[in-house]
C-alpha cells in the first residue's frame, strides 16, 4: 500500500475537507450541504435542532482534519503517551467550545444569522453528554481540554453510556428522575470506529501447555461482550486535537442473534445475548462519592479497562519494541479506584497471554500505573466481595491473591512480626464477607499516588494510606492540586469579562498563561475599572434572572445579592446548613421593622444539584429547600428581601450560566471531607467571592487571593475528630438559633413537618456527624459579614477583582503540566505536517 500513500495524500489535498474556507459564504455553503447530505433535510423543513446539527457537522469537519493530523503524527513519532482512565467524562456541550478553540465563532455567528437564525438559540439545542456525576468527571474533562491545549500526547478512555446521569425535575418539591436519553437524537461529536475487542466474564481457569511446552494458566469463558470504540475529538490549539475513546458494548458475534432459537420459536432466547450486551453500558451509575456495589458495575469497570488495556497493548506491539520499553511508551493514570482492575488485567495479559515471567511483568505494571485518589470518605472507597470477584473475574481474583501474598511478604521483611500491620495493609479485607480493597490494590500497583489538594493529600498520607507511606516512603505520595479549564470556565462562559481582561492586559495570552491575571490587581481600586467590572457581573446576573424566570416561573431582582450553592446534593457538602441559615434569615427579617429590613441587602439564594436516587436524606434536603422557597417567596412581608430558588437539572451548560452570575457562592463542607472542590475555583475566577470552610482547595484559594478576599469560617479539619468524640459521649448541644429554626420546621411553618423528621434526626439522634450545629453560629456571623460588605460597593468590587487576579494557579494547564513532569515524564509533541490519514 505504501506506494499509493502519496496519491492518497494528493487526493485528500484536492478534497473539500482539506479546502475548507472560513469566509461567511463558505460556512453557509457547508451548513446547507450538511443539512441536505448528512441530515437528509431541505430548507423547506427547518427546525432549530436540525440547523444546530448541520452547524455541528460543519464545525466537526474542521476538527476532523486536525484530529487526523494529530493522531497521524503520534503514529509516526511514537512518543510516550498518557492514557487517562476514567469511568466518567462530564464534557458539557461541544459546539461553542470547538468554535472558540478554532477561532470561528464570529464567522459562524454571521453565517447563521444570514440564514435566519441566532447562534445563541442554536447552541441551546445541544444536549449535554452527561457521562459523569460531578467533580470527578468534570475534572477529567478539564484535564483532557488542558492536554489538548498543551499539545500533550494524552488520550482519555471511558465508557459510552447509552443513558447519562438522570434528568432531574421537581414535582411538589420532590426530586423526580427520568432517563437521560442523550443519544435519542443523532450526536454529531462522536465518531464510531471499526475497532473492537472482546471482553470475557465468568468461566473458569485451567492449565494448558503453550507452544514451548511450558504449562500456563488460561482463563476460558463463553460469556463474551464486544467493546466498540467511539472517538470524541477534543479541540486544542493551533491545529492540535486530542481524543477520548469511549467503549460501547455490543454482542460478540452475529449481532447477538440466535437464529436456531428463533427458528424454534424461542424469541426471548434468540435475542438474549443482545439484551445482555445492551445492558452493560446502558447507564451511568448515579452515585457521587458513594460506592454502587452491584455486580453490573463491576462488569462495567472490567469491560472498560479490558478494552482500553487491549487497545494500548495492541498499539504498543505495532512498533515491535521489547516489553521492557512499555513503561517508556505508556503511562496509565487511574482516575480514582474505578479503573483499578487495569492493574491485574495488564499483569494477566503480560503473563498469561504474552508469556512474561511474573516479576518482569509486575515490574512493567508498577512502572506504568499511577493513581489519583479523590476522596477520603469511607463510603466512597470501593471494596468488592471476593465471592463476586471470583465469579465474574476468576483469573483476576487469583492474580490479586498472588500480588497480595508477594506484597505482604515484602512488608513482613521490612517490619517483621507485625501481624496487625499485615492485616491493615492487606489488599484482602478479612471481613464477612471478605472483600478486595481496591484503593490498596491501586496503591500497590502504582508508582505514584496523588491527592487533589494540599489538605486532602496530607490526609491521604496521614490517615488513608499511612501504613503504606511508612512502607514505601513519602516520595510515592504527592499532591497535585486540581485545576479548571480557563477556556471553558472564563473565556467561553463569561464573554464580557473575557473581553475586559483581554482589553486591559493587551492580548489574549493570559488564557494560556493564567498567572498573567495578576496584572489585574493594580486596577482593583480604580473606580472606572470597578464600574466596568461590576457592569459585567450585573449583565450576567440579568442573564441568569431570565433563566430563572423561564425555568422556575420566578421573578428575581438582579440588583439583589446572588448567593449560590450548586453541586451534588450530599450531607457532607451541607446544603442542609445553607437552608437552615436561610430559615434563620427569614425569621430575623420577619422580626425586623420595615426600616431595619431595608438596611439588609436583598438576597436571592440559589440552589442546584442532583441527589443520588437512593439517597433519601439528600432528597429530603431538596424537598426542604423547595418547601422553604414556597413560603418565603410568597410572604408579602418579605417581598424582595429574600428569594429562594431551586434550579432543576443542574448540569455543565447550566453551570456556565450560573457561575459568572454569583456575588457569593458557598463551599461549606465539613472540614476534611471535600477533597478539593473545583466549582470554588470556577466561581472565584469569575470574580465571585466565596463563603467557605477551611477545607479542600478553599485553603489554597485563600493563600492565592489573600485572606481578606474570602469568607472562611468553622471547625478545622484537625478538630473534627475530637468534637465527634465529645458529641458521642455528651450528646449534641444544639445552638440556640438553630434550635429555633428546627422548632419552626417542626411547628409546620414549611408544610407537613413529619416529612422532615428523618432529616432533623440527623442533627439530634444521629449525633450531628457533619457538625452543622457546631458551625451554625460561625456561619450566620460570616453571612452577616457578607451583607455588610455588599453594601460597600467599591470595597466589594475591589475584592471581586482581586479574586480573579489571584487565580492564576488554578488553571488545569498547571495541573496537567505537573502530572506530566512529576508523574508521567512525558514531553510535549510538536505538531508537524504529517500526512493525513486515519490513524489507529
Ligand atoms: O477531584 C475532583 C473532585 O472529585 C470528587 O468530586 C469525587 O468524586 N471524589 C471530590 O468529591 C471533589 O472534592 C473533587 O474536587
Amino acid at each position: 500500500q505504501d506506494e499509493y500513500l502519496d496519491q492518497w495524500g494528493k487526493a485528500l489535498e484536492q478534497s473539500p475537507l482539506a479546502n475548507q474556507q472560513t469566509d461567511v459564504a463558505s460556512l453557509q455553503a457547508s451548513i446547507a450541504y450538511h443539512m441536505n447530505a448528512s441530515l437528509f433535510r431541505t430548507q423547506h423543513n427547518l427546525e432549530k435542532v436540525a440547523v444546530y446539527q448541520a452547524l455541528a457537522h460543519s464545525m466537526a469537519d474542521k476538527l476532523l482534519l486536525d484530529w487526523n493530523r494529530t493522531q497521524q503524527r503520534y503514529r509516526k513519532d511514537n512518543p510516550k503517551r498518557v492514557y487517562y482512565l476514567s469511568m466518567e467524562f462530564l464534557l458539557g456541550r461541544a459546539l461553542d467550545n470547538a468554535m472558540l478553540a478554532l477561532h470561528m465563532k464570529t464567522a459562524y455567528q454571521e453565517a447563521v444569522q444570514g440564514l435566519g437564525f441566532r447562534l445563541e438559540d442554536l447552541l441551546e439545542q445541544e444536549r449535554d453528554p452527561a457521562l459523569g456525576n460531578g467533580g470527578l468527571g468534570r475534572l477529567a474533562a478539564c484535564y483532557m481540554d488542558a492536554a489538548a491545549a498543551l499539545d500533550l500526547p494524552m488520550w482519555g478512555y471511558g465508557l459510552r453510556y447509552q443513558y447519562g446521569l438522570f434528568r432531574q425535575s421537581v414535582q411538589q418539591g420532590f426530586q423526580v428522575e427520568a432517563p437521560d436519553d442523550w443519544l435519542m437524537r443523532h450526536h454529531p461529536w462522536e465518531f464510531p470506529r471499526d475497532i473492537k475487542y472482546d471482553v470475557q466474564f465468568y468461566g473458569y481457569v485451567a492449565t494448558k501447555m503453550n507452544d514451548k511446552g511450558e504449562s500456563r494458566l488460561f482463563w476460558e469463558s463463553d460469556h463474551k461482550i464486544r467493546a466498540v470504540a467511539y472517538d470524541v475529538p477534543v479541540p486544542g490549539k493551533d491545529g492540535f486535537c486530542g481524543n477520548i475513546r469511549l467503549w460501547a458494548s455490543q454482542p460478540p458475534h452475529h449481532g447477538g442473534f440466535d437464529l436456531d432459537a428463533f427458528n424454534q420459536g424461542n424469541y426471548d432466547q434468540s435475542i438474549a445475548s443482545l439484551k445482555d450486551a445492551f445492558l452493560l453500558t446502558s447507564v451511568l451509575y448515579p452515585n457521587d462519592n458513594h460506592q454502587a456495589g452491584k455486580e453490573l458495575r463491576l462488569k462495567q469497570e472490567y469491560f472498560f479497562v479490558s478494552a482500553s488495556v487491549q487497545d494500548v497493548v495492541h498499539r504498543f506491539k505495532r512498533y515491535r519494541c521489547p516489553w521492557s520499553e512499555f513503561p517508556n511508551k505508556v503511562a496509565f493514570q487511574l482516575n480514582d479506584t474505578h479503573p483499578t482492575l487495569a492493574i491485574p488485567e495488564l499483569q494477566r495479559i503480560l503473563v498469561d497471554v504474552e508469556g512474561l515471567a511474573w516479576d518482569d511483568a509486575w515490574d512493567i505494571v508498577t512502572r506504568t500505573f499511577a493513581f489519583t485518589n479523590h476522596t477520603v470518605l469511607p463510603e466512597a472507597l470501593e471494596k468488592w466481595p471476593i465471592y463476586v470477584m471470583e465469579k465474574v473475574l476468576p483469573r483476576h481474583m487469583q492474580i490479586i491473591y498472588d500480588l497480595n501474598l508477594f506484597f505482604l511478604q515484602k512488608v513482613e521483611e521490612k517490619f517483621p512480626g507485625d501481624r496487625d500491620l499485615l492485616n491493615r495493609v492487606s489488599i484482602i479485607e478479612e471481613a464477612s464477607p471478605q472483600q478486595v480493597r481496591m484503593a490498596f490494590l491501586a496503591v500497590v500497583g502504582s508508582h505514584s499516588v496523588n491527592g487533589v489538594a494540599a489538605l486532602h493529600s496530607e490526609l491521604v498520607v496521614k490517615e488513608l494510606f499511612n501504613d503504606f507511606s511508612l512502607y514505601y516512603g513519602k516520595d510515592k505520595f504527592i499532591n497535585i492540586t486540581n485545576g479548571i479549564s480557563p477556556r471553558r470556565w472564563l473565556y467561553q462562559a463569561n464573554p464580557g469579562l473575557r473581553d475586559l481582561i483581554t482589553h486591559t492586559l493587551g492580548s489574549e495570552d493570559w488564557v494560556a498563561d493564567l498567572p498573567q491575571l495578576q496584572k489585574l490587581a493594580p486596577f482593583a481600586d480604580n473606580l472606572e475599572f470597578q464600574q466596568q467590572w461590576m457592569a459585567i457581573k450585573y449583565a450576567n446576573k440579568v442573564r441568569l434572572t431570565q433563566w430563572i424566570r423561564d425555568d422556575c416561573g420566578l421573578t428575581v431582582d438582579p440588583r439583589a445579592l446572588f448567593d449560590i450553592q450548586v453541586k451534588r446534593m450530599h450531607e457532607y457538602k451541607r446544603q442542609f446548613l445553607n437552608i437552615l441559615g436561610v430559615i434563620h434569615r427569614y425569621r430575623v427579617l420577619l422580626q425586623m421593622s420595615p426600616e431595619a429590613r431595608r438596611r439588609v441587602p436583598p438576597r436571592v439564594v440559589i440552589f442546584g444539584g442532583k441527589a443520588a436516587p437512593g439517597y433519601a436524606i439528600a432528597k429530603l434536603v431538596i424537598k426542604l429547600i423547595n418547601s422553604v422557597a414556597d413560603v418565603v417567596n410568597n410572604d408579602p412581608v418579605i417581598d424582595d428581601h429574600l428569594k429562594v430558588v431551586y434550579l432543576p437539572d443542574y448540569n455543565v451548560s447550566l453551570a456556565e450560566k450560573i457561575v459568572p452570575a454569583s456575588d457569593i457562592s458557598q463551599h461549606i463542607s465539613t472540614a476534611g471531607t471535600e477533597a478539593s472542590g473545583t466549582s470554588n475555583m470556577k466561581f472565584v475566577i469569575n470574580g465571585g467571592l466565596i463563603l467557605g470552610t477551611v477545607d479542600g482547595a478553599n485553603i489554597e484559594i485563600r493563600d492565592e487571593i489573600g485572606e481578606d478576599n474570602i469568607f472562611l469560617f468553622g471547625t478545622l479539619a484537625d478538630q473534627v475528630a475530637d468534637i465527634r468524640h465529645a458529641q458521642k459521649y455528651h450528646g449534641v448541644l444544639l445552638d440556640a438559633n438553630l434550635q429555633s429554626v428546627l422548632d419552626a420546621i417542626q411547628a409546620g411553618v414549611f408544610g407537613d413537618a413529619s416529612i422532615f423528621n428523618p432529616l432533623i434526626d440527623t442533627l439530634t439522634y444521629g449525633g450531628d456527624f457533619y457538625l452543622i450545629s457546631e458551625d451554625f453560629d460561625a456561619y450566620i456571623k460570616r453571612q452577616n459579614d457578607v451583607d455588610a460588605l455588599f453594601l460597600q460597593k467599591a470595597a466589594w468590587a475591589a475584592k471581586s477583582i482581586r479574586c480573579t487576579a489571584g487565580m492564576g494557579f488554578f488553571s488545569s494547564d498547571r495541573s496537567i503540566g505537573q502530572y506530566a513532569s512529576r508523574i508521567w515524564k512525558v514531553d510535549k509533541t510538536a505538531l508537524g505536517n504529517g500526512s493525513t490519514s486515519t490513524a489507529d
